[in-house]
């Protein structure tokens, strides 16, 4: 991509309502743009990181098991009469009414939808374990909308819903769906703990957030030093072995981890004091074990081997990609911008030209980008007039993995500097020299964060 073609909105100033690095970071990169009040359109900065945060999750989502269908953003009050939840969930759900008069609501969450698809086809434990999911925008009411889409009103939602015939099986899909969490977060290059969590207006008897640890997030958490050491399988985790999957779980819940909701302190007075983390964390992901909370009063039953009926168990899995990217800038930033994992950095490089206009740069420019684009990289090229100072703060701010800079005064022996946003270390090589290290490194992010 040009930036001279490209649609890149940067601000020189925060807006004085941003009050975290992320919401800051996310408008003075052009990232995303405030309608109203929780409700973001997403730029094409932004939109190309949390397509990317949507490629894992989707990817760690099949290869756990889990099938991908589209649910309506809107949905018919009669179904959430039906679970009992359309009093419950309060002033958070958005109500609407079509010209009929008849009760709609935009979904913020969909557990009852699958329901009903569930009963309308399944009929026989035959056709179990099930689990479906879909990457759908939600709207939440929320009182206190805030820190750009870390807390959004309208927000993206991964939501997978798994059916089981019995309370066992239903157990191991939710294992696989928690190990299928620590790998998403892995691959999109952060931490984030597991830790047992209150289920709120979901409901069911288990259930855990997924946490990264940052100053200004918004939960209390309590864990054990261990939680946070504890290694994350790699692909070729088998998900067909229940009792493999099982014992990766409660390897990573052996430790004490919860959030503040569900804080014992009898418990935690027996972690020993140098092992206690007491911190912050951002919810990015929230999976729940409910049984038949819905399917009994929803009438979703499945025949079993010995021939009876029985209401179907289930669990929900969330994740949120929209606050994901706010989530990610938190964990990887620094005064003069935004840092982003290789996994989902919206460009691999930023070719930045000196002097345009001079013809040496301008066609050394061209190679490269051509060459890089060739070799499966993915480039921003600053082929615009500002100055060098100007390029050199774009490409901090909006944090791309490395820097590869080109002037006259170098190609004059031949040579251009490439920078490592993370460490800014700098290093002038050939052209053929740089392009060799960024392909390699394009291999080894493949090779340890890719699918
Ligand atoms: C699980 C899937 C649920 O709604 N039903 C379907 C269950 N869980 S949850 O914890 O309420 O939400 C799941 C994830 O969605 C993200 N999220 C939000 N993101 C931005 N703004 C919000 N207001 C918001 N609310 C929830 C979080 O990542 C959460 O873990």
């Amino acid at each position: 991509m040009k930036l001279s073609q490209y649609f890149l909105p940067v601000l020189k100033e925060a807006p004085r309502e941003a009050e975290i690095a992320s919401h800051q970071l996310m408008l003075r990169a052009g990232m995303v743009r405030q309608q109203s009040a929780g409700i973001y359109s997403w730029l094409p900065l932004g939109l190309n990181v949390m397509r990317k945060v949507e490629q894992v999750v989707r990817e760690e989502q099949n290869r756990a098991g889990a099938i991908e269908v589209l649910m309506p953003t809107i949905q018919s009050a009669d179904l959430w009469r039906e679970s009992g939840r359309y009093d419950d969930y309060g002033r958070e759900m958005l109500r609407i009414q079509d010209r009929h008069e008849r009760d709609m609501l935009f979904g913020p969450t969909n557990e009852e939808m699958i329901t009903d698809i569930f009963r309308a086809y399944v009929k026989s434990y035959k056709n179990l374990p099930l689990n479906l999911y879909h990457i759908q925008w939600k709207f939440r009411d929320e009182v206190r909308p805030r820190f750009g889409v870390m807390r959004g009103r309208e927000f993206l939602m991964k939501d997978a819903y798994s059916f089981d015939i019995d309370e066992a099986s239903s157990r191991a899909a939710y294992y696989r769906m928690f190990v299928s969490y620590l790998r998403t977060f892995d691959r999109l290059g952060v931490k984030a703990v597991p830790m047992r969590a209150d289920t709120g207006p979901i409901g069911g008897d288990l259930s855990h957030e997924f946490l990264i640890l940052a100053d200004t997030g918004e939960s209390e958490v309590f864990c054990h030093a261990d939680t946070m050491k504890l290694p994350v399988p790699d692909r070729t985790v088998d998900y067909g072995d229940d009792a493999l999957i099982a014992g990766i779980v409660d390897d990573w819940t052996r430790a004490y981890a919860r959030t503040d909701e569900m804080h014992d302190e009898a418990l935690w007075s027996a972690v020993p004091e140098g092992d206690r983390v007491n911190a912050r964390g951002i919810e990015v992901g929230h999976i729940f074990h409910f049984g038949t909370k819905y399917s009994q009063p929803m009438g979703a039953t499945v025949t079993g081997p010995d021939g009876k009926e029985t209401p179907v168990f289930m669990g929900s899995y969330g994740i949120g990609p929209s606050r994901v990217v706010a989530a990610l800038i938190e964990a990887g930033h620094d005064d003069d911008g935004i840092i982003w994992p290789d996994s989902v950095a919206p460009f691999d490089v930023g070719l930045i030209n000196l002097r345009v206009g001079d013809q040496a740069t301008d066609a050394a420019c061209a190679a490269l980008y051509e060459q890089m684009a060739n070799a499966g990289l993915d480039p921003l090229y600053d082929d615009t007039d500002n100055r060098a100072g100007g390029k050199f703060a774009l490409a901090d701010l909006i944090g791309l993995p490395w820097q590869l800079i080109v002037g006259p005064r170098g190609l004059a022996n031949g040579e251009v500097e490439i920078k490592k946003r993370a460490s800014g270390e700098r290093e002038t090589l050939s052209m053929e020299a740089a392009i060799n290290r960024l392909v390699a490194w394009r291999e080894q992010v493949k090779e340890r964060f890719g699918g």
